[in-house]
């Protein structure tokens, strides 16, 4: 059920993102919100130093020392830190959701990737659809631009329309591995779009569009936070990466509006992320798979 009433976003905006699967709201957020966050970051890595590897709060870079410690995502964030808790949950990020979505929004996860300046890894071309497919397309990612973000520091990239079309092969020799050829796709690398802003602009993308990143070359870092959603009524399907624990767990991630014990089943193409790779589950990890020519470079 969409909003009948905008809370924030103009109805430009809204078709914006209906055609080309995205939106940039260009200093979005407060400074000070953008520092409170960037000072939890700074206490957060040095609870790095030492660690000899990735554990269930920190993915370490493949350079990390325990001595000069690389961390390439802070994993749930808003479990780790009540500044990002706190943002998660309000209208500042809610209300653009609810524009798009609905009134009943349900939280998937959050992550803050972390591109240190002249090495941080890049993402490749990929769908989150392919990792977790839902019964319906009302799924998106709200980005937090916490460093300014220039096309040399590794901005997220996006195919405008492609949320629209098909969920690509993400397998390679039948294994799934979390990224896609956007050559076999037709896609063209001119029409990739950088979502840039500075520091306090938001992203919004679609589950379904195809998007990456490149390696961060610039002399600083660049830190870029996701508040992944789906409207309440979206229910994962059977095989995704999304573990579903219980009823109980499913609804205390409900970050606005009613429980929902109906799913919506909306017409669409979707592809079952299986079977996993035999290791560790980071899309960092899996996607080594890919096939050279298929990277972004
Ligand atoms: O951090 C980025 O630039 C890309 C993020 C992304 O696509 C992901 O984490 O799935």
């Amino acid at each position: 059920m969409k909003q009948t009433r905008r809370e924030c976003l103009t109805a430009e905006q809204i078709s914006l993102y209906n055609d080309t699967g995205y939106l940039v709201l260009e200093n979005h957020l407060e400074l000070d919100v953008i520092q409170n966050i960037r000072d939890e970051i700074a206490r957060l890595e040095l609870l790095a130093v030492g660690m000899t590897e990735s554990d269930d709060r920190f993915d370490l870079e493949d350079s990390h020392k325990p001595d000069v410690p690389r961390i390439r995502r802070i994993k749930l964030p808003h479990t780790q830190s009540d500044v990002v808790k706190e943002l998660l949950y309000s209208d500042s990020i809610l209300a653009p959701v609810r524009d798009l979505i609905g009134p009943n929004v349900r939280l998937r996860t959050t992550k803050l990737n972390m591109k240190s300046a002249e090495y941080g890894a890049p993402i490749e071309w990929h769908q989150d659809l392919a990792f977790y497919p839902y019964t319906n397309d009302d799924v998106l990612a709200v980005g937090i631009i916490i460093d300014d973000m220039e096309s040399k520091n590794g901005p997220l990239m996006v195919y405008p329309g492609t949320h629209k079309g098909p969920i690509y092969n993400h397998h390679i020799n039948g294994v799934f591995a979390g990224g896609m050829s956007v050559s076999d796709a037709g896609l063209k690398s001119e029409d990739a779009v950088e979502l840039k802003g500075p520091a306090g602009s938001v992203s919004i993308h679609h589950g379904r569009i195809v998007h990456g990143s490149a390696k961060n070359t610039s002399d600083r870092s660049r830190r870029l936070m996701f508040f992944e959603m789906t409207a309440s009524d979206a229910f994962p399907i059977i095989g995704s990466m999304d573990a579903f624990k219980n009823m109980e767990h499913f609804d205390q991630q409900i970050l606005c509006g009613e429980k929902i014990i109906e799913p919506r089943l909306s017409n669409i193409h979707l592809r079952i992320p299986q079977p996993q790779p035999d290791k560790n589950k980071s899309i960092y990890e899996i996607q080594k798979a890919m096939n050279p020519s298929d990277l972004i470079t």
